[in-house]
């Protein structure tokens, strides 16, 4: 009889144990999961919405740029639908994090966003989907960088929400050297790089983390899903698009399928080019990488500079699907009136710039006879007077590999093309 009720004892002890067990693993996934969000200031029920209202504009803004007829529908991180695959859903968050180093540990991460002459709409929309979708306890910061911005209305309001930082500039430096400025900034082991109209969904840091913890060495980037730029409609974009180019070097977007066969959604999915505006990677590859070249001027060029600098020097662009951001695509029609079509000026002309950028890209990557292809396409480019010395030098100290490897083991498809 005593033998029995000691039996039964450890019997149920070990149940207890394991149940003990289980419940605290259940718990470490919970805190990863429940540790959100970031609240909010107490006022902040569309007050800002409603002073842009008031003010009959989009503080900030370009007018003519924005011409949202969006009613306020309240905070907005929350009516932002879950756009991921289905097998994203079926995972728990756990799952990938699974056989990382350090126990599935994931990194602490600071936003970097750089804005010129942005509506303070979208960026509250911005700041509030981060915060409301993003893990407390990981998110350091979100480094707002100011360039330029002559509303200094539109910085306090910013500096509203917590978590937020803003570095501003003296002169207009221009997106790339903003970038530059903001990530040197940051304390956290993991930069994110965002626009300022955009909105994350739900784990969209979690996944990037878990995939940077596993490849220390990758940059990873979200999907991007679609906003529209006049009711603020948030649709999903497609799976499966990676990022490319042509031998002009201008991004484009490649959507026919991936060449591996095997390719299955919540893998990530690796593509030859990033389009630019959202990427995560560590600081530790940002620094050994050589963040931005310096040199190249206000926007273009600096995306697929990166792509190949990443993969040529031991790295690796992937696109995770499970992490979403939405991005508002401003329609032409809402800034063709301005100069070279773009939302935002460019001192010296755009098309001019983006070729600088793009030559200087070309001078350091493109090795001959892939050198003459971009000088075919651009035959501007092959008289400019340019002084890429230090990326050269850059470039042999991290040993990169050569534009032909990056054809044969990267991007096969950009190599059939004369
Ligand atoms: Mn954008």
């Amino acid at each position: 009889m005593q033998l029995r009720a000691a039996v039964l004892r450890r019997r149920r002890e070990a149940a207890e144990a394991a149940l003990a067990a289980r419940r605290e693993a259940e718990a470490a996934e919970e805190a990863l999961v429940m540790d959100r969000p970031t609240a909010l200031p107490k006022n902040d029920q569309g007050d800002v919405w409603a002073q842009k209202e008031r003010a009959g504009r989009l503080p900030g803004a370009d007018p003519g740029v924005w011409k949202s007829t969006a009613p306020f529908r309240g905070p907005f991180a929350t009516s932002i639908p879950d756009t991921r695959n289905s097998a994203c859903r079926r995972a728990p968050l756990s799952e990938f994090t699974r056989g990382v180093p350090g126990g599935g540990q994931l990194a602490h991460f600071s936003v970097v966003i750089p804005y010129h002459r942005e509506a303070l709409l979208t960026m509250g929309m911005t700041i509030k989907s981060i915060l409301a979708n993003s893990p407390a306890a990981l998110l350091d910061e979100i480094i707002f960088v100011d360039d330029d911005n002559r509303d200094p209305a539109l910085k306090q309001q910013l500096l509203r929400y917590p978590k937020v930082r803003v570095v501003s500039t003296a002169r207009r430096i221009g997106l790339i050297a903003a970038k530059n400025l903001g990530a040197s900034e940051v304390r956290s082991a993991v930069v994110i790089f965002l626009e300022s109209h955009v909105q994350t969904n739900v784990f969209w840091a979690e996944y990037l983390l878990a995939r940077l913890a596993a490849c220390p060495a990758c940059v990873v980037l979200p999907v991007t899903d679609i906003i529209d730029d006049t009711t603020l409609a948030y649709n999903m974009g497609g799976d499966g698009v990676r990022g490319g180019f042509g031998w002009d070097l201008t991004f484009k977007w490649i959507s026919n399928p991936p060449p591996e066969a095997h390719y299955r959604v919540p893998q990530p999915l690796a593509t030859p080019a990033m389009s630019g505006g959202l990427l995560a990677m560590t600081m530790k590859e940002w620094d050994r990488l050589g963040h931005y070249d310096g040199r190249m001027e206000v926007w273009g060029g600096e995306n697929v500079e990166m792509s190949l600098r990443v993969w040529r020097c031991g790295g690796r662009v992937e696109i995770i699907p499970c992490s979403r951001v939405g991005h508002v695509y401003r329609s032409p029609k809402n800034y063709q009136k301005w100069k070279d079509n773009f939302p935002y000026s460019f001192p010296k002309g755009a098309g001019v710039t983006v070729e600088h950028n793009n030559a200087r890209l070309a001078k350091v990557w493109l090795e001959e006879p892939f050198l003459q292809r971009y000088y075919r396409r651009a035959p501007n480019s092959a008289r400019m007077n340019l002084d890429v010395r230090g990326r050269l030098a850059l470039k042999r100290r991290l040993q990169c590999k050569s534009m032909r490897w990056y054809l044969k083991n990267v991007y096969p498809e950009l190599g059939q093309q004369k």
